[in-house]
């Protein structure tokens, strides 16, 4: 028996019995699985063309572009970035690259990317940092439009990885582009929402550019995206992908994309406006229990995170694994995203008894108790739904 698959079957076997509320992880349809593990994972195309055998590769490549264009009402899009990460390599190269760049800082709800040691160090960019406020996640549009009138960057990122409310794209794209930047929006966390047309609409709204991963509310497989209006955008972002930013893009997760395009198509709107019902009510129940949560003073969240407020690391990390213990598989700061359950069919009453599993955890009682109650509520949603 190969200890590699032993140890896949484990993984699975482990999380098959816990609850997942990482808000950047979803679960893959039958179909995209099956997308992903094909022929096309070993193979090669490049545009131009350069390896013979590609002919329905490429036919797939295309095809994954007219569905996302279709889906994201887009003109332009770059299915090639291997991530999220790489989706915003790409863009800042091409847009940034030794000049400045202004985004949230990770500790206001920013990409942990954008730190000063991150993607900034590597590609010599220098950061103007939006002030913003803990509480919210959000940017203060007079300070950040203070702050961009007199820094001049030229790319402006908004959108990131802790994000409760959509940003203020259009109270900052007349800014950024009357002295000449561009306005690009970090979409990873909320693709899906956006896709589903029930959370804000950047590329309408003013945004230049729209990068994310296609695997958080998006229900794809682990990939990138970058989404513009603008054909010039496009072909200087174009003109960075083959032997810049990558060499081989991956067929297999193209091909599982469109899968999941096609899915979403039919299933998303109503998948997403669930999402969002459901972080809702996770929120109001965790704030009925005493769990004290960010940005209540808007309504907790109009996203698919509920963020826990417990501002000590160590605690942080030590409620993670407490809660990991009881069966609640969470991150170290305490985001809870209801994308996966979601899926799996919970609506309001399981989003209830969510909320008592994480206080019955956080309060310290038995997590072997707690466990059982988890895995009993996880049995009766073992279906994947909106595919
Ligand atoms: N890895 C993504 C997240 O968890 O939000 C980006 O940091």
């Amino acid at each position: 028996m190969s200890r590699a698959l032993e140890l896949i079957r484990a993984h699975q076997r482990y999380r098959s019995k816990t609850l997942n509320m990482i808000p950047s992880e979803n679960v893959q349809s039958p179909r995209v699985l099956k997308a992903l593990a094909t022929d096309l994972a070993g193979r090669y195309s490049y545009r131009p063309r350069y390896y013979g055998g590609t002919k329905y590769i490429d036919e797939l490549w295309s095809y994954a572009e007219e569905k996302a264009k279709e889906l994201f009402k887009a003109d332009y899009v770059c299915v090639e970035p291997l991530s999220g990460h790489i989706a915003a390599l790409l863009t800042y190269i091409t847009f940034a690259k030794d000049g400045k760049l202004a985004a949230l800082p990770p500790e206001l709800g920013g990409y942990p990317g954008n730190a000063s040691d991150k993607l900034p160090d590597a590609l010599n960019l220098e950061m103007v940092y939006l002030p913003g406020d803990g509480e919210s996640l959000l940017p203060d549009v007079d300070k950040s439009v203070e702050v961009l009138e007199r820094e001049r960057p030229k790319l402006v990122v908004l959108g990131g990885s802790f994000m409760l409310f959509p940003h203020p794209v259009r109270e900052l794209a007349e800014v950024v582009h009357g002295y000449g930047g561009l306005l690009a929006y970090d979409g990873s966390h909320v693709l899906g929402l956006i896709a589903g047309g029930v959370f804000q609409d950047p590329l309408r709204e003013g945004a230049d550019i729209l990068f994310a991963s296609t695997h958080k509310t998006f229900p794809g497989p682990q990939g990138g995206i970058i989404l513009t209006n603008d054909e010039e955008i496009y072909r200087k972002l174009y003109a960075n992908v083959f032997h810049k930013i990558a060499d081989n893009v991956h067929f297999n997760r193209i091909a599982a994309l469109a899968v999941s395009i096609e899915e979403f198509s039919r299933y998303g709107r109503r998948y997403a406006e669930k999402i969002i019902a459901n972080a809702k009510e996770l929120a109001r129940n965790l704030d009925a229990l005493g769990v004290s949560l960010k940005g209540k003073a808007r309504g907790f969240t109009e996203s698919h995170q509920a963020i826990l407020d417990f501002p000590d690391e160590g605690k942080r990390m030590e409620l993670r694994d407490r809660l990991e213990e009881c069966g609640i598989i969470t991150d170290g700061d305490l985001r809870l995203g209801t994308s996966e359950v979601t899926r799996r069919g919970m609506g309001k009453r399981e989003m209830a008894k969510i909320a008592k599993l994480v206080k019955r955890a956080l309060d310290g009682e038995d997590p072997k108790t707690v466990k059982k109650d988890v895995q009993k509520l996880l049995r009766r949603f073992r279906k994947l739904r909106y595919c």
